[in-house]
């Protein structure tokens, strides 16, 4: 199964489109929030089922805050971060995510892109592919893929500017 993740887009969704037309086909669409209102049209444009959740800009979202599901045998936990103070540490989310116990952890709003494994936790941000903050500021987005088996395989990847 491919999975695209992409977050904190912002109503400016060309990167996104270019992404999409390089990756299909893609199997699932994982937003992690702040879209500003667009998450129906890039349900659409993918052609597959999307997972959504609202950012703290998604005034008029009806995405949740929180969403919770498998992807294959792992447990997934995905939020737009800010409820659990990412912007100052990763440890809140994580700890969150040891308590549910999910596998995986789906965030974003620092949009600066993070892919990394701590106390048996997949932590991923795909950072945001209209306003990266990381250094070069390159957007960003991720592809994970979950094998029949469950093997987990993840990466950043980058656009140019
Ligand atoms: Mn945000």
């Amino acid at each position: 199964m491919k999975v695209l993740i992409d977050s904190d887009t912002h109503r400016r969704d060309d990167n996104f489109y270019k992404v999409l037309a390089m990756e299909k086909p893609i199997d699932l669409l994982i937003h992690a929030g702040d879209s500003e209102g667009t998450e129906d049209e890039m349900e659409r444009a993918a052609g597959v089922p999307m997972r959504g959740v609202a950012g703290n800009n998604d005034f008029f979202s009806l995405c949740p805050s929180e969403d919770a599901f498998m992807l294959g045998p792992h447990f997934t936990f995905l939020t737009h971060g800010h409820r659990f103070y990412i912007s100052t540490s990763e440890e809140t989310l994580l700890e969150e995510a040891k308590a549910i116990p999910a596998r995986i952890a789906i965030f974003g709003h620092t949009h600066r892109p993070v892919a990394r494994e701590e106390d048996g936790v997949l932590l991923l941000n795909p950072g945001s592919l209209t306003y990266p903050r990381q250094i070069g500021r390159k957007p960003s987005y991720i592809i994970l893929n979950v094998d029949d088996d469950g093997t987990l395989d993840y990466e950043i990847r980058y656009l140019e500017n």
